[in-house]
């Protein structure tokens, strides 16, 4: 059995997606970061960098319990553990890697600090808004330019680079669903990274792991002005 430490962010959702795919059984536990669970030291014991997605696999190698955090490492130990959706060969492997480092280094820290000074930022914050919106429609760019390449960001098949990705794009035209930037109906200009996505949101795991996701209720909507001080390092939490 595996649990899952868990809320409803991208991030954490592609370990819900992986799960799904490879079939493991596993447990779910929500972390309320909102309310700053992730810093009550049982968890940091777990993860010393404070944050979800995590995983305990209670049968992890050798038999032994293994503990795994940061999404990327997550999926590569649940890759390698079911024996799916890497491959081994370098010539396929390492293609999915570098889109898989594409997603971690580029997609998820450039939309999470778009997603962060368009919805929780004071004003007077013009300069980091344009940088972050200019670099997300930059990542759009070539992704769509990749997917005209190959049909998965890895190449020929699905892979973990996928999944880390996909759901960035399906959490963007929700979140800021009135804003055309991430719509597709505004954006025709992106055939390849829509088409992908439906492609993806088809798979039956694909199915499983939105519904289950979407049974989660954020609680986001609860957070005090100190819960928002507190999860982004500011105010009386801050340190410059
Ligand atoms: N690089 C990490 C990012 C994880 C992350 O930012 N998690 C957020 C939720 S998406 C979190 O736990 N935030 C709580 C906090 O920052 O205190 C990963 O990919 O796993």
């Amino acid at each position: 059995m595996i649990d899952l430490y868990a809320m409803t962010s991208p991030n954490v959702q592609k370990i819900f997606l992986m799960l799904e795919e490879v079939g493991l059984p596993y447990n779910a536990k929500l972390v309320d970061v909102w309310k700053g669970e992730q810093f009550r030291p049982e968890f940091t014991r777990l993860n010393p960098n404070a944050k979800v997605p995590l995983i305990v696999d209670h049968d992890g190698p050798g038999g032994q319990r293994t503990t795994v955090f940061e999404s990327g490492a997550i999926l590569i130990y649940l890759a390698e553990k079911a024996g799916i959706l890497l491959p081994t060969a370098p010539a396929e492997r390492y293609p999915v890697l570098q889109w898989l480092m594409v997603q971690l280094t580029g997609v998820g820290p450039m939309f999470g600090q778009y997603n962060h000074f368009k919805r929780f930022a004071p004003a007077g914050t013009d300069y980091s808004l344009s940088r972050y919106t200019t670099e997300v429609r930059r990542l759009y760019d070539l992704l769509d330019r990749r997917l005209g390449e190959a049909p998965y960001l890895g190449g020929p098949d699905y892979t973990i680079a996928d999944i880390a990705t996909v759901p960035w794009i399906r959490a963007m035209s929700r979140i800021f669903a009135k804003e055309a930037g991430f719509q597709r109906a505004h954006n025709p200009e992106l055939p390849r990274l829509w088409a992908w996505v439906d492609r993806i949101l088809e798979r039956p795991a694909a199915v499983r792991a939105f519904a289950r996701i979407d049974g989660i209720q954020s609680t986001v909507g609860s957070a005090t002005p100190d819960d928002l001080d507190r999860i982004f390092q500011r105010g009386r939490y801050a340190r410059a």
